[in-house]
């Protein structure tokens, strides 16, 4: 089995790429501000990212999940989700209205808890119980509600959640983003498979889940990167990334110190990668990105930086977006493919 992510930025290149192979599109993410009304495909599991694109003149970029094998279309409590033999893409939304919160517990901390749990479930169900890669969204990251910041309630659900489900919460846990939008619900897009990932950590940084306790009363529960080895290929996501170095936000008014940082850790984990790769190695320029950046005034700096480092003919979809910390004004993710090994 293979999958791939491919990019499809305007209507013709999303008909071009679906064409008469819709069976083999396992899920995948809309992103822009505003996103077509009528869906490109006959089923749910494409999770909206509303954020404004930045420099680019698309109003919306589909990204989309292709394999080499059919997948079917499932339903399990408010989660769609396709799937395949190996591999499963689900999306979660939820309003956080309908969560009120239990026993001294906020509602975004509640709603969270439970669509772990769900997603959870799920995979147990399907037998494809390996989390690999979430993509988290939800309204006012940086909002603090009941004297705690929503990013940090967010965190204490998701950390509950995995220990309920008897997940580690340490060490072998997925690869993720967690950003902050404008409005909308609670919107968790994950991949998962049958086949454990192995989890990749950053010399640079302290492990999230090993943050000290200023940064909230519970640690994010993610890896700075996921290595997947199938038959065929080894896929490698990496974790949104920020300008941290230990568990510090540095260069904290500088978005152009802030880039290169960010790309100086995306560097280190792609070299820790690289240690359990078979045959050619992942490389800096040959990742797909997905950039966050909370001021869209930010951009052109952003770019230059970009270009700098990566040339100019890099895949990579930027948009407008609250980042977890307020002092972050520029978050990266990356993922990339390869055969799994040199002939
Ligand atoms: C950081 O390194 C920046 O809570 O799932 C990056 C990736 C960040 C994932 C998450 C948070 C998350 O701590 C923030």
């Amino acid at each position: 089995m293979t999958f791939a992510l491919c990019i499809a930025p305007d209507p013709a290149s999303l008909a071009a790429l679906i064409g008469n192979r819709a069976d083999h599109i396992l899920g995948g993410a809309i992103v822009g501000a505003n996103p077509p009304l009528r869906p490109a495909l006959p089923w749910s599991a494409i999770q909206a990212v509303a954020a404004p694109l930045l420099g680019d003149s698309s109003a919306w970029i589909q990204e989309l999940w292709q394999t080499d094998e059919d997948c079917r279309t499932g339903e399990f409590a408010g989660i769609a989700f396709r799937r395949n033999s190996e591999l499963l893409y689900g999306v979660l939304r939820f309003d956080e209205q309908n969560f009120v919160g239990t026993s001294g517990q906020l509602p975004l901390q509640t709603a969270t808890e439970e669509a772990y749990r769900r997603i959870f479930a799920l995979l147990d169900r399907q037998s494809l119980p390996y989390l690999w890669r979430v993509w988290n969204y939800f309204a006012d990251i940086n909002r603090e509600t009941d004297g705690l910041e929503r990013y940090r309630q967010f965190n204490i659900g998701r950390y509950n959640a995995f220990q309920a489900c008897g997940r580690t919460a340490a060490g072998a846990v997925p690869a993720a983003c967690a950003i902050g939008l404008r409005d909308g619900p609670l919107s968790v897009g994950f991949i998962a498979g049958g086949q454990p990932p192995l989890a990749i950590e950053n010399p640079r940084q302290i492990s999230a889940y090993d943050y000290p306790a200023a940064y909230g009363p519970r640690s994010p529960t993610f890896s700075r990167a996921v290595l997947i080895t199938l038959a065929q290929q080894q896929s490698l996501f990496i974790s949104g990334t920020a300008s941290i170095v230990g568990h510090r936000t540095v260069h904290p008014h500088d978005v152009a110190a802030q880039c290169h940082e960010t790309l100086d850790n995306i560097a280190a984990v792609v070299a820790e990668a690289n240690h359990h790769r078979q045959g050619p190695s992942f490389s800096l320029n040959s990742l797909t990105y997905r950039a966050y950046l909370r001021y869209d005034s930010d951009y052109p700096v952003f770019r230059d930086v970009i270009s700098q480092r990566l040339g100019t003919d890099t895949s990579l979809v930027c948009v407008q977006a609250d980042i977890c910390r307020h002092d972050l004004l520029v978050e990266i993710e990356a993922m990339a493919t390869l055969p799994a090994r040199s002939r």
